[in-house]
């Protein structure tokens, strides 16, 4: 028998896939210049204020830390760009991206700045399943996103020795 914790819902979980997150980059205020992104610690070349998706995405493509294929960006700037993590940062809470506006040309006197918020929560794919038991093989539970404790006082799940 293994000494590993057997973790048990009562009630079956249907949604056993991964989640990828989602992040909306906005630019507020500018009229001008550009902003840099930094994602895990690397940061991109500069960005113009009005850039394309097309043009925001290649500039996460180019960070050492993000493939062409491991991001996604939609929408307009203006309005709020979709970031979407995928492939080898897929399926996972990714760290958010932080922006430097310090090279934006403010609009009407107001503050540039760059608003980045996390629309989808990046989760990973569930090990645990239905009613029986299963082996839990992670510490963190990709049901809540924290443990497996979490788990059970959110869904009215059971835990214990099996
Ligand atoms: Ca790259
Ligand atoms: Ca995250």
């Amino acid at each position: 028998m293994s000494d590993e914790p057997t973790y048990i819902l009562d009630t079956p979980v249907t949604d056993i896939t991964g989640t990828d997150e989602a992040q909306k980059v906005q630019v507020k205020n500018a009229e001008g210049g550009t902003f840099t992104l930094t994602f895990d610690g690397d940061t991109t070349a500069p960005i113009a204020f009005d850039a394309t998706a097309g043009a925001v995405e290649d500039a996460l493509a180019a960070l050492n830390n993000l493939e062409a294929d491991e991001v996604a960006v939609a929408g307009t700037l203006a309005e709020g760009a979709s970031v979407t993590f995928s492939g080898a940062w897929g399926d996972q809470d990714v760290p958010v991206l932080t922006a430097d506006a310090t090279a934006l040309v403010e609009e009407d006197e107001k503050t540039a700045e760059v608003v980045i918020t996390t629309t989808v929560a990046g989760a990973g794919t569930a090990v645990q399943r239905g009613t029986g038991d299963a082996d839990r093989t992670g510490e963190v539970s990709p049901l809540s996103g924290s443990s497996p404790t979490a788990d059970r006082e959110a869904n009215g799940a059971s835990y214990g020795d099996a």
